[in-house]
Formats: C-alpha cells, structure tokens, sequence
C-alpha cells in the first residue's frame, strides 16, 4: 500500500460522535482525511441492520470521495459491502485465516510491541495501527501506554512496513509521533467530537504535512 494513504487516518462508529456520523465523514473528508476505518464498537455502538446501513452509507460518502474504507474487526461485513479493507486487534482471528478471507484488500493490525510488530508482518499485515501512544478515554480496553518511544523501537528493530500511531493523538502531539518514525496518524475523538470536524481535520493534516 502506499504510505501517503495513512497520512490522516480517521476511525470512527456512531458511538464517537455527538451528531450524524454522515455529517462528521463528510466534514472529515473535507477537512482531508486519506483513509476511513469504520469501528462500531463499544457502550451504545448499533449492531445488525442498523450497523449494516450506517456501514452502507458511509462506505459510499467514502466512494464518493475516494477515500478508502476499512472496517475494524467485522471481516464478513467488510467482504458483504465491498469494502477496501479489514482491520483487526491481537485478540482476533489468526492473520493466515484472514488474509484468506480477504484476499488482495488492505490487511491493517493493532500492535503494541516489537514482537508484535514483527509476528503481524511476517503474517501478511499491510500496516500496524500502533497504540495507545497517549492516554484515551475512547476505547476503555487498552494496553498500558507507551508513548512515541514504541514505535522507535520498532523501526529500530529494523521493521519497515507502514506504521499508523493511535491513542489520544491531538493536533499538538502529531510531530513527536511521526519524529518517532510514524507514516501518519489515526484518530478518533480528535476529529469525531470536534466543534468542527472540518477545521479540527484541517489541522492535524496540517501538522503530519510539515513534519
Ligand atoms: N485503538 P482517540 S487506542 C481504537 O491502542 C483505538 O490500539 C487503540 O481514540 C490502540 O483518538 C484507540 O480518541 C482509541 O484517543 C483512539
């Protein structure tokens, strides 16, 4: 994959948002987003019909656009939708099994250590989504954080595929987390609870272009 596509990473389900999650994408996407993860996950988040709709619409905002669309976790919706791609934790299917499934569409995996980092690649992963960076309150699940620092250990460790840093990663915080060797940036509240979508996107972009 190309690495620009994880310049401005956007991860987003209706449980993020304050308004019509239609109305953030179209704002994000606005505002510059290169890449879509569709993440209904979590207290309050909508499940069978109603996650298939939202999951519908947004995939064709992003068509409209052409962004690229990837659902976290929900292999069989993504293959249902026609989705761009997949992307899933440690606690997931085995990655040859999805890698099957999925065939030649974007293959993303959380990791939050070396060994990690190395055992997704060496399982076909096209980009780690690396985390939690920074302290969130979006996702009540998470490893212990580590700052920018993991991710220098991992492109130390000589590894070279395409990486994505995630958790709590604000405007202010984007230099340090591509200084730290990070493509780009993923994030969810940043964006999703903004006062504006659109500048708060705008922004961020901002920072991982100058840096
Ligand atoms: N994954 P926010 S942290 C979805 O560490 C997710 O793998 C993480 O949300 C990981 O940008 C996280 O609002 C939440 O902090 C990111």
């Amino acid at each position: 994959m190309k690495r620009e596509l994880l310049t401005l990473y956007l991860v987003m389900g209706s449980q993020n948002c304050h308004r019509d999650p239609r109305h953030v994408l179209r704002e994000a996407i606005e505002g510059g987003i290169t890449l879509f993860q569709f993440r209904e996950k979590g207290t309050g988040c909508l499940v069978d019909s109603e996650k298939q709709t939202l999951a519908r619409d947004l995939l064709s905002i992003c068509r409209e656009h052409q962004i690229p669309f990837i659902v976290n976790d929900d292999i069989e919706l993504a293959l249902e939708i026609g989705a761009d791609g997949v992307h899933i934790g440690q606690e997931d299917e085995p990655l040859d099994l999805v890698r099957e499934k999925i065939g030649k569409k974007l293959l993303g995996v959380s990791a939050h250590n070396v060994v990690e980092a190395f055992a997704a690649m060496a399982g076909g992963a096209d980009y780690l989504g690396v985390g939690p960076i920074y302290a969130t309150t979006t996702k009540t699940d998470i490893r212990e954080v580590k700052g920018p620092e993991v991710i220098e250990e991992i492109r130390k460790a000589g590894l070279t595929i395409p990486i994505v840093g995630i958790g709590g990663i604000t405007a202010e915080r984007v230099e340090d987390v591509r200084k730290a060797g990070a493509d780009g940036v993923a994030v969810i509240s940043a964006i999703s609870q903004a006062v504006s979508p659109r500048y708060s996107t705008g922004k961020i972009l901002m920072e991982v272009k100058k840096s």
